[in-house]
């Protein structure tokens, strides 16, 4: 399904959820640190870089390029999270871990609405999103080393 809004498409699955992407940015491969942008509609809030699924890329692709527009980096894709879906504003984010390589000094958001980026460490991140963004809380929780080692 599509749907037209200002700037861009919007895409939705077969349920009716708006399709997003998103990278949880990390600095280093023990995943110690992520990097949050500011909220476009509340500048002192800390958000998850991300957004909707473009026609003609998949969620991969989308995923890189709102990293590129929203936070002004680019690096490898480690691996994808899972789907994570927001019941109350009925989007599903393909979320994945981007191993950061290189920030540019300047990005579109940066000069378009002044979208500040931020390394925090993971359990300060983990705080800053806990209040508004439960959704996106979830899915930082997941690289928590209680959840991802083997033993
Ligand atoms: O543009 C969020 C936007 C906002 C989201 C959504 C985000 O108007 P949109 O639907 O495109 O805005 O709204 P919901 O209701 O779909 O979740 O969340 P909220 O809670 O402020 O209404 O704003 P933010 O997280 O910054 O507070 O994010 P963005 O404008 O910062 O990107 O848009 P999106 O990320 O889903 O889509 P695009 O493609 O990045
Ligand atoms: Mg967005």
């Amino acid at each position: 399904m599509v749907k037209e809004k200002p700037e861009s498409v919007r895409l939705y699955d077969e349920d009716g959820y708006r399709r997003r992407a998103a990278c949880i940015c990390v600095r280093n491969e023990a995943e110690s640190e992520v990097l949050l942008v500011t909220s476009s509609r509340q500048p002192e809030r800390w958000i998850v870089p991300g957004g909707g699924v473009e026609p003609e890329e998949d969620e991969a692709g989308a995923a890189m390029r709102e990293v590129v527009e929203e936070a002004g980096v680019r690096g490898n894709l480690v691996r994808c999270l899972g789907v994570f879906q927001n019941e109350e504003r009925k989007h599903r984010t393909s979320v994945y871990i981007l191993l950061v390589t290189e920030e540019m000094p300047e990005w579109e958001d940066s000069q378009k609405i002044g979208r500040r980026r931020k390394w925090f460490p993971l359990k300060e991140a983990i705080e800053e999103l806990s209040i508004y963004k439960p959704v996106q809380t979830s899915y930082l929780k997941m690289l928590l080393p209680s959840n991802n080692k083997l033993s």
